[in-house]
């Protein structure tokens, strides 16, 4: 079987050229599974990728909960994705306006030195997404972004008349690879996948294998099933790093995520 084959018309339509680079990871990993890796010391972000990196294709980090920053130690943390080839993708869910989310690119963290891919709200308009690529062009790097086209967590205000707007503002920038879906929901992703068409990727946190509820008003779904509706991209967190053996809990996601696939 081909890349090709199993990625059909999103292989052909998605023009970012990091959505192939996340494409052909999964079907040479044959896993969908983005890992969440919300630690707070970089020592056990680097532990649990070695441990679980064959099994994912990308890792999601939030880089302002990490207790131990330093330009070393998170150097450290970007060395092990890169054994392991997968994109980093920190989740900030830029918001402000265009030259803020500029700035805040750099700064401290420089996410827009090691980011392949950041999550963005739309919520100031489409400004905020210029403002992040031209952070990514000063360094010279190629990146993609995520808006927030849903979320998984209960109440959230993302109605879909807003959906619909995030995806007018994203079809119309090369800069934007997808979105993020509500996983917890196969409904809301097949509508958000009828919306948004063949040419960006959706990927969609609020997945878990065995739980219904998560703490704080997440929400979930089965990962399977978020697949199936439309999602590229399962985003999972404690299901693999809060499992008694995480290394068979990704091997789980990602067969999961990969029959689902095949089914699809
Ligand atoms: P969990 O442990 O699998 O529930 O973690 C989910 C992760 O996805 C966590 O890092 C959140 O920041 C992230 N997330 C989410 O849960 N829901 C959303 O709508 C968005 C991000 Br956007």
């Amino acid at each position: 079987m081909q890349v090709q084959e199993v990625w059909g018309d999103r292989w052909q339509n998605c023009a970012h050229p990091l959505s192939h680079q996340y494409m052909l990871s999964a079907f040479k990993k044959k896993s969908a599974v983005v890992l969440a890796a919300d630690f707070f010391k970089t020592k056990d972000i680097s532990e649990m990728i070695n441990s679980v990196g064959e099994y994912i294709t990308a890792v999601k980090t939030h880089v302002d909960m990490i207790e131990d920053f330093n330009q070393e130690s998170w150097a450290e943390v970007i060395d092990t994705a890169k054994k392991y080839d997968l994109l980093i993708f920190e989740d900030r869910k830029f918001a402000d306006i265009g030259r803020v989310s500029q700035f805040q690119m750099a700064g401290y963290y420089d996410i827009r030195s090691w980011a392949d891919i950041v999550t963005s709200h739309s919520i100031s308009g489409p400004d905020v997404i210029d403002g992040i690529a031209a952070s990514w062009d000063k360094v010279e790097r190629i990146g993609g972004i995520l808006l927030l086209a849903q979320m998984s967590s209960r109440g959230n205000l993302l109605s879909e008349n807003y959906s619909k707007r995030t995806i007018h503002i994203g079809a119309a920038s090369p800069h934007v690879l997808g979105y993020i879906g509500n996983g917890s929901s196969a409904e809301e992703i097949s509508e958000l996948r009828n919306m948004v068409g063949q040419g960006k990727l959706i990927w969609t946190p609020g997945v878990n294998l065995s739980a219904e509820e998560g703490v704080l008003g997440q929400r979930y779904g089965h990962p399977g099933e978020a697949i199936y509706s439309g999602s590229d991209g399962i985003i999972v967190g404690s299901g693999i790093i809060h499992s008694e053996n995480p290394v068979d809990a990704a091997k789980n996601y990602a067969n999961a995520s990969w029959n689902a696939l095949m089914e699809r």
